[in-house]
């Protein structure tokens, strides 16, 4: 099982030692969870207007994008949607400095994606089996093929009245594959790029693509494995940050509201120790290249 590993980081600016950059990419690579309980996001107090559920229309979260410079999701008047832009972008801002200086080595490579903000109470929240996270899984999106990247993650617990994120983290990624990948089947010849120019997919699903979304799936659709696997619940205290490969590390989240998430994708071959990887795992297992 993944462990989960404290580390007394308290500024998002801060420089570390090659020492300490090179103990916290083999921890993250090898799957743990990299937990700063003392590195918050401060809001301002006319930020905190958006400390509430309802700034959010039909959708889950606030998502920004720095590379448009585009928010969506968000139902506030326009006056504060500039102050909900800005508060978005400084997060984002915030995390990938982060990044930077934590993992040198990604720099050249790591994407920036989706910044996104989640003012909604998880416990006790309806969705579809397939979107509910609250049940164990490894990140995959349907809808956007990550091919030969990885999905790194940074998220913050800000809520303001000291509740904790509560998230469970599942057992190893091979073991997840052990159990799953023997009942799923290859990708049928032809549906990538059916998918692809419907205009259901962002890109083409690659087959590493196609053999994730299906463990995703079939994680989450198995209520037996949900109930009896091997776990551990851990809670991510209000002012805390956590950065995790998602795609790697089996995960719920359980409780918890007011959360900033920042997602980064990061090419295979630009980690330290890329046969870490999901997607090499897998081609391991498969005896395939799954691209
Ligand atoms: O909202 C959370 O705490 C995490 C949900 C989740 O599974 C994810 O963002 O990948
Ligand atoms: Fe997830």
């Amino acid at each position: 099982m993944s462990a989960i590993v404290n580390l007394p980081i308290t500024d998002w600016q801060q420089f570390f030692s090659a020492e300490f950059q090179d103990q916290a990419i083999r921890a993250l690579e090898q799957g743990d969870v990299l937990v700063f309980p003392n590195l918050s996001f401060e809001m301002s107090e006319s930020e905190k207007q958006f400390l509430s559920p309802t700034i959010i229309g039909k959708s889950k979260n606030v998502s920004f994008d720095i590379n448009t410079n585009t928010l969506q999701g968000s139902s506030v008047d326009e006056s504060a949607t500039v102050l909900l832009q800005q508060m978005m972008h400084r997060y984002a801002i915030l995390s990938k400095g982060l990044m930077h200086h934590l993992f040198p080595k990604y720099q050249q490579d790591l994407i920036q994606s989706r910044t996104s903000y989640r003012p909604l109470e998880i416990a006790g929240r309806t969705t579809s089996w397939r979107k509910d996270d609250t049940r164990l899984h490894v990140d995959s999106f349907p809808a956007t093929p990550v091919q030969d990247k990885r999905i790194l993650r940074v998220f913050t617990n800000v809520n303001p009245v000291g509740k904790p994120r509560s998230w469970r983290v599942g057992e190893h990624f091979e073991k997840v594959a052990q159990r799953f990948l023997p009942n799923i089947a290859g990708p049928a010849w032809g549906v990538r790029g059916f998918l692809h120019s419907v205009g259901l997919t962002k890109s083409l699903r690659s087959a590493y693509d196609h053999y994730m979304l299906r463990m995703h799936d079939s994680m989450k659709a198995d209520l037996e494995y949900q109930a009896t696997v091997d776990h551990l619940a851990y809670d991510f205290p209000a002012g805390s940050t956590w950065i995790v490969f998602t795609d790697h590390v089996s995960h719920a989240a359980m409780a918890g509201q007011f959360m900033f998430e920042q997602t980064f994708y990061l090419p295979v071959t630009a980690m330290h120790d890329e046969l870490q990887a999901p997607q090499r795992i897998l081609e391991r297992m498969t005896q395939k290249v799954l691209i």
